[in-house]
């Protein structure tokens, strides 16, 4: 089974990584430098399933990068948490103003001048894939702002005029914006290669994942990696092909022992498969009804605290 690799990896990990203090002060097992390759042909996700994985709410995620947006305020009406704690530390800590999570976060569904002015995470993920910052240097050598670059859809295009470039690069590590964003890029680099030729040609996808909780963060990263593989095949009418995931700093936290014991006994079943029930104008126009997930019939969800 596909999965297998995943709970290979997970396996490996918890029993031989370095032992290793971290910035969150939870401590971790690590390693350095990690492989998995899924074959998406037939509609197949790497959607596990020893765990429920709520693919929908990394689903309006990715949807929410791709309009280039990076306030939190679309995600929060759509019910998705999963940015939230960043925003509210910020206010907290500059307001002194002791709102509770919940609090702060119907005030950003209720009224948007507030979360206009508070509910930004910084140049994160939308903002780079969709309008990367340019700068023009003027006569008396100052910068002043150029037009940003939509490098999703130059992928796109790059994709549709030449397929065999080596070129094919979503970008997320804006050096010059890193210290402006709620937290650097993890899934920093999406790369697209064409293989086959005519009806048969592929698309692929390699992702360069900087630093990776393999037990809350993977399950996530490779749906959306995946996804956005998918919709980008559409698009430029490939078939789904491999994606292959590099891994970085790849770790476990030490609180994460029950999950992992539970999730290590547990035998995937099934193979889940993705249907894009209609296709878009443009890789910017795919709705949340857009997508069908069938066979997914997995272990229950298993709870354990995230590390901010
Ligand atoms: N993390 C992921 N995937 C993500 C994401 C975060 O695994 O998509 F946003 C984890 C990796 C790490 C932490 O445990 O969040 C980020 O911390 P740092 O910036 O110190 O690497």
């Amino acid at each position: 089974h596909p999965e297998q690799q995943y709970l290979d990896l997970m396996r490996h990990v918890w029993d031989n990584g370095d032992k290793r203090q971290d910035r969150t002060g939870i401590g971790t097992r690590s390693i350095f430098g990690a492989t998995l390759r899924f074959d998406l042909s037939g509609g197949a996700m790497p959607l596990l399933t020893t765990k429920r994985v709520y693919w929908k709410t990394a689903t309006r995620e990715m949807l929410w990068f791709l309009t280039g947006s990076t306030n939190i305020r679309p995600l929060v009406l759509q019910g998705v948490k999963i940015w939230n704690e960043w925003p509210h530390a910020r206010y907290v800590n500059e307001t002194g103003d002791a709102l509770s999570l919940e609090a702060f976060v119907e005030r950003i569904a209720a009224d948007e001048k507030f979360a206009a002015r508070w509910g930004d995470l910084g140049p994160v993920y939308g903002k780079q894939w969709v309008d990367w910052p340019t700068y023009d240097r003027t006569q008396d050598g100052s910068y002043r702002a150029g037009n940003g670059i939509n490098q999703v859809a130059q992928v796109i295009e790059s994709l549709s005029n030449n397929p065999f470039s080596r070129r094919h690069i979503i970008e997320g590590w804006n050096v010059a914006e890193l210290d402006r964003m709620a937290l650097p890029p993890c899934h920093k680099t999406y790369q697209f290669h064409v293989s086959g030729r005519g009806k048969e040609a592929r698309l692929n996808a390699l992702l360069y994942q900087r630093s990776c909780d393999v037990a809350l963060g993977l399950p996530f990263n490779l749906w959306s990696a995946a996804l956005l593989q998918r919709m980008i095949a559409q698009q430029v009418g490939l078939q789904p092909g491999e994606l292959v995931w590099n891994g970085g700093d790849t770790h476990l936290y030490s609180n994460h022992a029950d999950l992992i014991e539970t999730q290590l006994a547990r035998e995937p079943q099934g193979c889940p498969t993705l249907e894009i029930v209609r296709k878009p104008p443009t890789i910017f126009d795919y709705k949340i009804e857009d997508f069908a997930v069938s066979g997914y019939e997995p272990h229950p969800p298993i709870q354990a605290a995230v590390a901010v």
